[in-house]
């Protein structure tokens, strides 16, 4: 059984996937009260090949949030009900919003009134009438620069999976949404079996290897809605939403399978490495909890010998 994971191909394929999302098309959202502004923006950006989504309604734009993954904010001055800069206050109070750069985008020629605005949280203030080239220009920048600083606060430099902050900020959110939805939500932690004695075997390079080659086997295997975090040095975390005990069991199961079936090309001999796997189930409980009660499951599994997974 080979999974075409030669050392260096697997080091290059974690590059590959962790670029991957550094180079999707940027995402914006244009809030802007006149629909024909807001359309002639969103044109300019389509053509572009920037993704776009639209509100009208100022008081709308906390909901599309949550549902659009942003990657940057146009924002209208003048609004009727709530205008741009109340709008970028409010944006800016929720914590996973701060770093979303928000650029005005307004008729307003006073600098005074402009520089008002981008003290309330605004990152660049555009005047209409703007030129094409200039406000794709805009958006490229400072969506690449925005997009470069996340992926580095929230992701593990040696595998590009999440973090241990991102994993557990995410798990709070997927039992929201589990909660709300009516959803089933298991939450699992691995840990990979006396990597002490890879390490002393075959040095520390070598069991940085066996690290990347299993946050890549979980990416390969697990769906794009999944949570995949490295949860500490050998330790790794997963969110399976909208995924019932019983099916979660069988996945995982299979992954461990075939993970300690893999062949660790390492010198003088080829090796081969198991983990252990405790999961949870959502049941109303918060994330402490759960995460407490995967460990529990992760710790029986240890107990019961490894190479196995426990829920
Ligand atoms: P167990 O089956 O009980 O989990 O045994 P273990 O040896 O895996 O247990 P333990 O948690 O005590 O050891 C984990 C080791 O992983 C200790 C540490 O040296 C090593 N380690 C932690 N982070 C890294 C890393 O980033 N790279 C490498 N190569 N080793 C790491
Ligand atoms: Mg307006
Ligand atoms: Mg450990
Ligand atoms: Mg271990």
């Amino acid at each position: 059984y080979t999974h075409g994971l030669e050392a260096g191909h697997v080091i290059e394929r974690i590059e590959q996937l962790t670029r991957i999302t550094l180079n999707d098309p940027y995402r914006v959202l244009i809030v802007d009260d006149s629909k024909a502004q807001a359309y002639f923006t969103q044109s300019t950006l389509n053509k572009a090949g920037i993704i776009t989504q639209v509100v009208t309604k100022p008081l709308e734009v906390m909901d599309v949030l949550e549902k659009f993954d942003t990657d940057l904010i146009i924002m209208d001055m003048y609004m009727p009900d709530c205008n741009g800069m109340e709008l970028s206050k409010v944006i800016r109070q929720q914590e996973k919003y701060v770093s979303i750069p928000i650029i005005y985008l307004s008729a307003e020629g006073d600098i005074d009134k402009q520089l008002v605005a981008m003290g309330e949280g605004g990152d660049d203030f555009l005047t209409k009438p703007i030129k094409p080239r200039h406000l794709i220009m805009t958006v490229r920048n400072r969506g690449e620069r925005a997009r470069t600083l996340l992926s580095r606060m929230i992701r593990d430099s040696l595998t590009g999976l999440y973090n241990h902050t991102y994993t557990l900020q995410q798990l709070q959110t997927e039992v929201m949404r589990a909660e709300e939805y009516e959803h089933p939500l298991v939450f699992a932690m691995i840990d990979i079996d006396k990597f002490k004695s890879v390490n002393d075997t075959y040095g520390h390079p070598m069991g940085d290897r066996v690290i990347k080659s299993l946050a890549l086997f979980l990416k390969q295997r697990l769906r794009k809605t999944d949570t995949i975090g490295r949860y500490g040095g050998e330790e790794f975390a997963i969110i399976l939403p909208n995924t019932g005990q019983q099916a979660a069991v069988g996945l995982l199961d299979d992954i461990r399978e075939h993970f300690s079936q893999m062949k660790q090309p390492a010198h003088p001999t080829d090796l081969q490495v198991t983990f252990s796997c405790g999961l949870a189930m959502f049941d109303g409980s918060n994330g402490e909890q759960l995460s407490a009660q995967a460990d529990k499951a992760l710790y029986a599994a240890k107990n019961g010998g490894r190479n196995c997974v426990k829920v």
